[in-house]
C-alpha cells in the first residue's frame, strides 16, 4: 500500500534529477538568507553556482548541533519569523534546547512525509489511532497527528504518560494503530495484562514505534504481546521530526524519503563519504525545506545505506536499523559497546523481562560495566540455584558478544524506572 505511488516509486534516475534541482534551489537559498551558511560557504571559498548538482554535495560544509545551538534561537531560519508557523524544540541533556521552525507549506510537507510513512505502518482512513507520543515541543505527537489527520484516521491526541487510562481508552475506543516509543509500547503492554484486559478485547493490529533504538528481538516481543505488526519510524527535530524514513512490510530498512532529503553516511572522525553499505553516520541535507533548511546535517546516527530494489516496490533508498548513537556509544576499557547490542542479547534468553539498566564506573582506575537486568516473578521466588544458573548464563552470552566482562545484576520485576517517552538505558558515574 502506498500513499504517493508516484513519488515513492520515482525511477532513481528522475529522483536524482529531482535532487539536484532542488539541492541548487537550498543552496542557493541558504546563501542568500542565512549569514551563518553564507560564512561557513565562504570560507571554503564556494559560491551557489560551484552546486551544479548532487555530485557536488561534498564540497558543501557539515552542519552540526552546535551550530544550531550557537545561532539559538532563530539564526538559522531561512524565512523571517512572521513566516513561521510552528516552533519545536528539542531537549538535549545540556543547556539550550536546539530551535526548530516550520513556515506553512513545511507543515503540509511533513504531513505529507508522515502520511507515506503512517501508511506503511497500516494506517487508513478507517484506523483508530492513539497518539502516545508526547505533544509539545517534542515533534512525535503533533508529528504523527498531522499525518493521520491527513490520511482521515480518527486520531486520539493521548499524548505520553497515564498508562492505565491508555489501556482503559484503547479498549474502549477500539483502536487499532498505536504510535510511541517502543520502550512506552513494553510498558503499555504490561499494564495492559496487568489489568487483566484480554487481547480479543482489543481491536489493535499495528504499531508505529519510534524515536529511540530497538532491537528486532523486541519487536517480535512487542508484536506477540500486543498481536500487532509493528514498523520502526525515524526522524529528527532538527531536519524535520518524525517521517525522515521509515519501514515498509518488508521490515527490512527504513526508505528515506529522498525527494525530501539526501542521505550520505560518512566516517564519524574524518568525515570522509563512505561507499554505499559501509557503516558510518548519517548526514543529511534537507533539499524541500523553508523554515529551516539544513546542509550536510551531522546526525550522529550510526547506520549504513541500502540501495539494493526492495520488494514492495518502493525506490527510495533504505537505511538499516540504527545501531545507536555516536554519542550514546560507549567505550569500556577500550571497546566499542552500544546499549542496543546488550538489547539483542538478552532478548535471545528467556526467562527474562525486556528491561535493563547499564551502569558503567571507573573503579581504581579500571571501567567497570554492571548490567541490571529484570526476570519474572515466578523465578524471583523459585530456588536461589535457578537464579544463579540464569545470572551465568547471560553473564557468558553478552561477554562472548562484547569480548569484555560484565557483572550481571538480576533485580526483580518493576526495579527499573519504565519510560513515559525516550528510555534512559545508561548511567554513566565516569561522567558524573
Ligand atoms: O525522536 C523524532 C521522532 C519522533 C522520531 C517520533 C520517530 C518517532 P528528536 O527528539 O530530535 O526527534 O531525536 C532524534 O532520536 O537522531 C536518533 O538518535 C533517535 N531516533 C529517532 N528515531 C529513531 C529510530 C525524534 N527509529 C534522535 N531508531 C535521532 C533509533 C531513533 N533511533
Amino acid at each position: 500500500m502506498y500513499w504517493n505511488k508516484s513519488i515513492e516509486c520515482m525511477d532513481r534516475e528522475e529522483l536524482r534529477e529531482l535532487q539536484s534541482q532542488r539541492l541548487i534551489d537550498t543552496v542557493r537559498r541558504v546563501y542568500h538568507n542565512v549569514p551563518y551558511y553564507r560564512s561557513l560557504m565562504q570560507q571554503k571559498g564556494l559560491v551557489p553556482e560551484d552546486i551544479r548538482g548532487i555530485e557536488d554535495l561534498s564540497l558543501l560544509p557539515f552542519t552540526t548541533k552546535q551550530d544550531l545551538r550557537d545561532n539559538y534561537p532563530y539564526g538559522l531560519f531561512a524565512v523571517p519569523l512572521s513566516e513561521i508557523v510552528r516552533i519545536h524544540a528539542s531537549s538535549g541533556t545540556t543547556g539550550k534546547p536546539t530551535v526548530v521552525g516550520y513556515t506553512r507549506q513545511d507543515i503540509v510537507n511533513w504531513s505529507e512525509l508522515m502520511t507515506r510513512a503512517l501508511t506503511c505502518g497500516g494506517t487508513t482512513k478507517e484506523s483508530v489511532i492513539q497518539v502516545a507520543y508526547g505533544y509539545g515541543l517534542f515533534t512525535g505527537g503533533l508529528g504523527v497527528h498531522y499525518g493521520a489527520e491527513r490520511i482521515g484516521a480518527s486520531v486520539i491526541p493521548i499524548s505520553g504518560g497515564n498508562t492505565k487510562r491508555q489501556a482503559m481508552l484503547m479498549r474502549d475506543f477500539g483502536t487499532t494503530v498505536l504510535a510511541c516509543t517502543p520502550s512506552y509500547a513494553l510498558h503499555l503492554a504490561e499494564t495492559i495484562e496487568e489489568m487483566g484486559i484480554r487481547h480479543d478485547e482489543l481491536k489493535l493490529t499495528n504499531g508505529i514505534f519510534g524515536a529511540e533504538p530497538w532491537s528486532e528481538s523486541l519487536r517480535k516481543e512487542l508484536e506477540e504481546k500486543l498481536n500487532i505488526s509493528a514498523i520502526d519510524i525515524y526522524g529528527l527535530s532538527e531536519v524535520i521530526g518524525p517521517g525522515v524514513a521509515s519501514e515498509c512490510q518488508c521490515k527490512s530498512g527504513l526508505h528515506i524519503s529522498e525527494d525530501y532529503f539526501i542521505p550520505e553516511v560518512v566516517d564519524p572522525d574524518t568525515g570522509e563519504t563512505l561507499e554505499a553499505g559501509k557503516v558510518g553516520e548519517l548526514v543529511l541535507t534537507t533539499i524541500n525545506k523553508e523554515g529551516l533548511p539544513v546542509i550536510r546535517y551531522r546526525t550522529r546516527d550510526i547506520t549504513s545505506l541500502n540501495y539494493e530494489p526492495c520488494s514492495c516496490g518502493r525506490t527510495h533508498v533504505r537505511m538499516n536499523k540504527l545501531l545507536g548513537r555516536t554519542d550514546d556509544m560507549l567505550i569500556i576499557r577500550g571497546v566499542n559497546v552500544f546499549p542496543s547490542q546488550i538489547e539483542s542479547v538478552l532478548m535471545e534468553i528467556g526467562d527474562i523481562k525486556p528491561h535493563y539498566l547499564l551502569i558503567v564506573d571507573r573503579i581504581d582506575n579500571l571501567d567497570f560495566l554492571e548490567i541490571w537486568v529484570e526476570v519474572s516473578e515466578e523465578l524471583f521466588s523459585d530456588e536461589v540455584r535457578k537464579l544463579e544458573e540464569l545470572n551465568r548464563k547471560i553473564t557468558k552470552e553478552i561477554q562472548g558478544t562484547l569480548g569484555l566482562s560484565v557483572k550481571v545484576t538480576l533485580v526483580e520485576p518493576r526495579t527499573i524506572e519504565r519510560s513515559q517517552g525516550k528510555a534512559k538505558r545508561v548511567i554513566d558515574k565516569r561522567k558524573m
